[in-house]
């Protein structure tokens, strides 16, 4: 396939990924990004500041090596897709569910993950009753933190996730709303994304409870203080199993 066929650039406004116009103030900062053609999934940015001229260029220069390269060769030769020379990394990701089963839906995420190419699951944190922050009024949830080693990057990691959610039946309601599978990239190593769509570490990490205990249980050094609403955060009976690493 050729490179173009999977992948776009775009010259975007960094903030809102629209396309700039000429009405833009001078001083807007532009981003060019490659995005996957059919889902518009964000692949990598590189801002530019506010030099429209090399942004055009370097765009450009992107839009020849697409039509130019096949996939493979174009991904090897940008290195999309995987981390700086391919080390596994210690990440955790947040779970919860406070719709339906929800042991067995956080049971089936950690299967999930462990299912998953590039993943292995290092320790799963135990599970916490925790009172829903935020959002509609709404069911409890169950929550926990599950650690992983893997040397996929934090958009795939992303992109692993929402298959997850979408695979426990989440539908996209209200914001806050009660879901029955939410999987969120909390740290993939030291790695930092500040995308419009992908935020890691996660911004408020820091300050939730419910994320902070259980992260506290797998590495005390992440979690030294613990935000309040700790009272909101009890421990469950529910016991999620680690899987066997294949
Ligand atoms: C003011 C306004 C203060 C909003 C906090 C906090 C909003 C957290 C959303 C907030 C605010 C969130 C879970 C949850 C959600 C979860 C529990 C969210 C997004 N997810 N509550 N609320 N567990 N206990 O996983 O985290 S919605
Ligand atoms: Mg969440
Ligand atoms: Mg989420």
């Amino acid at each position: 396939m050729r490179a173009g066929d999977r992948f776009v650039i775009r010259l975007e406004v960094q903030e809102t990924g629209e396309e700039p116009t000429v009405e833009l103030p001078e001083d807007t900062p532009l981003a060019v990004r490659l995005r996957e053609r059919s889902t518009g999934a964000v692949v990598r940015t590189i801002p530019i500041g506010a030099d429209r001229a090399s942004a055009e260029a370097l765009a450009q220069r992107i839009a020849d090596d697409l039509a130019r390269s096949d996939v493979d060769a174009f991904v090897a030769s940008y290195g999309i897709g995987s981390a700086p020379g391919n080390e596994v990394r210690r990440a955790y990701l947040g779970i919860g569910s406070n719709l339906g089963d929800r042991a067995a839906l956080l049971q089936s995420a950690v299967d999930g993950l462990a299912a998953t190419d590039g993943i292995t699951v290092a320790a799963v944190s135990p599970v916490y009753e925790t009172e829903p922050v935020g959002g509609p009024e709404q069911p409890e949830y169950l929550n926990a933190v599950v650690a992983i080693d893997t040397d996929l990057t934090a958009r795939q990691l992303l992109e692993v996730a929402r298959r997850l959610e979408r695979e426990a039946g989440r539908e996209r309601g209200e914001r806050w709303g009660p879901r029955t599978l939410d999987v969120d990239v909390l740290l993939v190593g030291d790695e930092r994304v500040d995308e419009p769509d992908l935020l890691v570490p996660h911004p408020r990490l820091y300050e939730r409870a419910f994320v902070m205990v259980p992260l506290a249980d797998l590495d005390p050094m992440l979690a030294p203080w613990v935000p309040p609403g700790e009272a909101g955060v009890r421990r469950s009976e529910v016991e999620l199993v680690q899987p066997q690493t294949q």
